[in-house]
C-alpha cells in the first residue's frame, strides 16, 4: 500500500511505500491516478537502474526522443542532464512545459537524480490549473478558444546562431514546424483547465494584433510566478520526480555551478491538446465594422462590410 502525502496546499505529493523498479499493476494504477490528481509526485530512495526508469516510463506510454537534449548513446530515450563548471550552460532555467514545439507534446516526464549538489539545483514547479483558476471570469471568457504559436525556443535560437549546428535546426524544423496549441488546455483525464503557454516555446497569441498578443502573453507568462501556485522540490540522490506536463510547468534554477549535478530523464509521449472552446471569430485586420446591422462574428458577412467601407 503506498502512502501519498501532500507537499503543499495546492499541488504536489510525496509517495512512499513502493519500489519504482518493481511495481505491481495495482500500485502503478494508483501512481498514475496520483500523478493526474497531484500533478507532481516525489519518490525518495529509488535506486533504480536506467533500464528500470525506461521500463517505468513505458508503462505510461510510448517514450519520446528529444531532437535537442543530450541523450545516452545506448538509449536515445534517456536524456542525460550532467552539468558542472566545465559543461555548456544548462538551458532549463526558463519556465516551460516540456517540448511544446511538438504537435503532440509529452504528457509526463520522469526525472531521476544521480548526483546532486550540496546546495542549489532544486526544481521549481507551477500548477497551471491553479494559475487558471485564479484568473477573473472576464479573462477566462477572453481566453476561451484562443490558440498560440509554439516554436523551438532557446534550442532554436542557439542552433540558429551556430553555423556548425544550424543544419540540426533545419532538420528539426522540417519535422516539427511551428505548433498551434490552445491557450487554455482541458486536461484529457481530469477535465481541469490549465494555462498552456510558456516562456520557453510560446511566441505569440494567434489571430490578434502584435500589440495585443504581446500584452496578453506577457500577462499569462507572469501567472506562474505567483508564489501561491509554486512548489520547489529539493533533490536528494536516488530521488525520482514525475510531473504532468499537461497541468504544470517547471524551471531548473541555474544556481549550483560549478558543483556537479547529474539527472536522467525519460519523457512520455502525449496527445493533441484540446482547448476550452471554438476559436473566436476572425475580425478582418482587427477592424470592427460599424453601422452594418450585422453583429461581429456572425456568419462572415461583416468581412464584406469592412471591404465595402474601405472602398
Ligand atoms: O534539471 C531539472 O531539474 C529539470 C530540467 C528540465 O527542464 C527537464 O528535465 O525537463
Ligand atoms: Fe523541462
Amino acid at each position: 500500500m503506498i502512502d501519498v502525502e501532500p507537499l503543499g496546499p495546492v499541488f504536489g505529493a510525496k509517495v512512499s511505500g513502493c519500489d519504482l523498479g518493481l511495481l505491481d499493476d495495482a500500485t502503478f494504477a494508483q501512481i498514475r491516478a496520483g500523478l493526474v490528481k497531484h500533478e507532481v509526485l516525489v519518490f525518495e530512495n529509488q535506486d533504480i537502474t536506467s533500464d528500470q526508469q525506461i521500463a517505468l516510463g513505458r508503462r505510461f506510454g510510448e517514450l519520446s526522443v528529444s531532437p535537442f537534449s543530450p541523450s545516452s548513446t545506448d538509449d536515445p530515450e534517456l536524456i542525460i542532464l550532467d552539468n558542472d563548471g566545465d559543461s555548456r550552460r544548462p538551458l532549463t532555467d526558463v519556465w516551460h512545459s516540456d517540448e511544446t514545439f511538438r504537435l503532440e507534446p509529452p504528457m509526463a516526464t520522469i526525472l531521476r537524480s544521480r548526483i546532486v549538489p550540496a546546495y542549489g539545483g532544486d526544481t521549481m514547479f507551477a500548477s497551471m490549473t491553479a494559475a487558471y483558476d485564479r484568473l477573473s471570469e472576464r479573462m477566462k471568457a477572453y481566453l476561451c478558444g484562443l490558440t498560440a504559436t509554439h516554436g523551438h525556443g532557446r534550442f532554436g535560437r542557439i542552433l540558429a546562431d551556430d553555423p556548425e549546428r544550424i543544419d540540426i535546426l533545419q532538420r528539426v524544423m522540417k519535422e516539427h514546424p511551428m505548433a498551434h496549441h490552445p491557450v487554455v488546455r482541458v486536461h484529457p483525464e481530469s477535465g481541469r483547465k490549465a494555462i498552456f503557454v510558456n516562456s520557453h516555446f510560446t511566441t505569440r497569441i494567434d489571430g490578434v494584433g502584435d500589440d495585443e498578443s504581446a500584452a496578453i502573453l506577457d500577462f499569462l507568462l507572469r501567472q506562474n510566478l505567483v508564489a501561491e501556485v509554486q512548489l520547489r522540490v529539493r533533490w536528494k540522490p536516488d530521488q525520482v520526480v514525475m510531473w504532468d506536463n499537461r497541468s504544470v510547468q517547471h524551471y531548473a534554477p541555474n544556481d549550483y555551478l560549478p558543483q556537479r549535478r547529474r539527472m536522467e530523464r525519460v519523457t512520455i509521449k502525449g496527445d493533441t491538446p484540446v482547448g476550452d472552446g471554438p476559436p473566436p471569430p476572425p475580425v478582418l485586420g482587427g477592424v470592427v465594422p460599424r453601422n452594418t446591422g450585422e453583429s461581429v462574428g456572425g456568419d462572415g458577412t461583416e468581412v464584406g462590410a469592412v471591404r465595402a467601407m474601405d472602398n
